[in-house]
């Protein structure tokens, strides 16, 4: 196929539905796989040298691979909160990195990328990392007992799910509304304000820990590890993290399996690369980077697991497969795992500053992956800028739907952008940095308004990039966030600050 000199595939329109490549699409499965914390450096395909990927790289050969993909939010619950809702996180108080017994942030009513594929007459799926809350009021949820609320509340029929991160209790798998594989003698209490009796803590008994933490972490103890929260019971429903790749996995495959005969959304979340990084014993020592490469391993076989399953049962040619990350990478996130030590040349972030957490670049900058083989342009890369805001409704457009009016309220219908079939810039990309500021990228300039906040965030060395100056840089000179043209450029700081409020105040 062949690339116009604007982007666009010669002799097929701007919107997809007015060269028909929508409708002549057989409502295709769309399995949208998010990987946690996986940074833009840290796949070969997009530049790692000292962790290979070939299932990924295989899959971006054949696909699109996007260089200029940006998430809503450097941390995870916010960032989440946008891909699915079509609303920027800033717009919603509750939407910062939450504990895992919040309440349900999306509450039921609230138009969802899985409310869309139900409303197609799809099957609809949440497997793995969650992270958005369930239950309708934070800390008051009976985890031996079916939840009050649920994703089946906002659009997904089936969960197999994580309530928040592996890092943070409860540390058991959340299926249809109750506690997966739950045991009668070992009931579950959880919380966030104080340790139960007679439980040890980790920051109390070290001794008891298969892996410390460097920071935080340091409250209830589960499989050697100090987790977020107290926690009592579990049992048997406890999980292995060395495990939670392959129950993640499992889950996946036998839904597909199950599915095969009707179309399915499956919103597929690893856990890994978050921490605490602790993959299975087989890629153990598999890595000069030790756990955190380990990890990326890991990820990459769960991929390679989904991809091999879609070829098997012949779903492969009908089924839209995306590949991104929630938030920029983390070296140190709290737990002694000598990622930073380990990872010599390796820069998670490739080429851009900050990570995780950061105003910069590296927060929000994520690898974005779209395969299906004879539908987008195989082989191809698109430097487009684009933001994950707008897959909620150019995934409307794919289906052919039409949302309630105030649905996916700051989505943009982009698909041939967001499948690689046009380059075309979004016309910005809004991303907010872990303070709650909002950051913004609009064609080559980046602009990073006043904000405060630390220099770093906690101890993990990643620079945050506040400042009470503005900040405005050219990306597309120099993608490291270095020299701050905002004083030589007055006019086009007004103009994205104008921008920035028109948007903040309006839709
Ligand atoms: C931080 C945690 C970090 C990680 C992060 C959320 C500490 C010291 N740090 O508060 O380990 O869990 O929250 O990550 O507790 S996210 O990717 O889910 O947003
Ligand atoms: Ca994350």
């Amino acid at each position: 196929m062949r690339i116009g000199k604007h982007g666009m595939l010669l002799g097929c329109g701007l919107a997809a539905a007015t060269c028909g490549w929508a409708q002549r699409t057989e409502r295709p499965n769309v399995i949208l796989l998010v990987a946690d914390d996986l940074g833009y450096g840290d796949l070969s395909c997009y530049g790692a040298t000292r962790v290979h990927t070939p299932v990924v790289d295989s899959l971006a050969r054949h696909g699109v691979r996007f260089t200029d993909m940006h998430a809503c939010a450097s941390t995870s619950t916010p960032s989440r909160y946008a891909l699915l809702t079509g609303e920027y996180p800033f717009r919603r108080p509750g939407t910062d990195v939450a504990p895992g017994d919040a309440g349900m942030i999306i509450r039921p009513g609230q138009f969802t990328m899985a409310e869309l594929f139900r409303q197609a007459g799809y099957k609809t799926a949440a497997i793995g990392k969650w992270h958005l809350g369930l239950g309708d009021k934070t800390g008051e949820q009976d985890w031996n007992a079916p939840l009050d609320i649920t994703p089946r509340d906002i659009g997904f029929d089936y969960h197999y799910l994580m309530a928040a991160t592996a890092d943070r209790v409860p540390c058991v798998w959340i299926e249809d509304g109750r506690v997966c594989d739950w045991d009668a003698n070992a009931p579950i209490s959880v919380s966030y304000q104080h340790p139960f009796a007679g439980e040890p803590i980790a920051r109390e008994h070290p001794e008891m820990l298969q892996l410390r933490s460097s920071h935080g972490h340091d409250q209830a103890i589960v499989n050697g590890i100090g987790r977020i929260g107290y926690m009592k019971g579990g049992g048997h429903a406890l999980w292995r993290d060395e495990d939670i790749a392959d129950s993640i996995v499992a889950h996946a495959v036998r839904y597909i399996e199950a599915n095969r005969a009707e179309p399915f959304f499956l919103y597929l979340c690893t856990n890994d690369v978050h921490v605490p990084r602790m993959p299975n014993e087989r890629f153990r020592g598999t890595s000069p980077m030790g756990l955190r490469g380990e990890a990326i391993l890991q990820f990459d076989w769960t991929v390679g697991q989904i991809s091999e399953s879609l070829r098997r049962l012949g779903l492969d040619q009908n089924t839209l497969l995306i590949i991104t990350s929630d938030n920029g990478p983390v070296l140190d996130d709290g737990y002694a795992d000598r990622a930073w030590e380990l990872a010599g040349s390796h820069n998670p972030s490739g080429p851009y500053r900050g990570g995780k957490y950061s105003a910069y670049e590296g927060g929000s900058a994520v690898p974005y992956i779209v395969y299906w083989p004879g539908k987008v342009p195989a082989g191809t890369t698109s430097d487009a800028l684009a933001s994950h805001i707008d897959l909620s409704r150019s995934l409307a457009q794919l289906l052919n739907q039409s949302v309630p009016a105030d649905a996916l309220p700051d989505s943009r219908a982009l698909l041939a952008v967001m499948t690689g079939r046009s380059h075309r810039n979004c016309p910005f990309a809004l991303t907010m940095p872990n303070n709650r500021s909002i950051v913004m990228r609009q064609d080559r300039w980046k602009l990073i308004p006043p904000s405060k906040g630390p220099k770093e965030a906690w101890q993990t060395h990643i620079e945050l990039g506040y400042s009470s100056e503005p900040q405005l840089y050219d990306i597309d000179r120099y993608r490291y966030e270095g020299v701050n043209l905002a004083q030589k450029n007055p006019k086009v700081v007004n103009r994205m600050m104008q921008q920035l409020n028109r948007t903040l105040q309006g839709r």
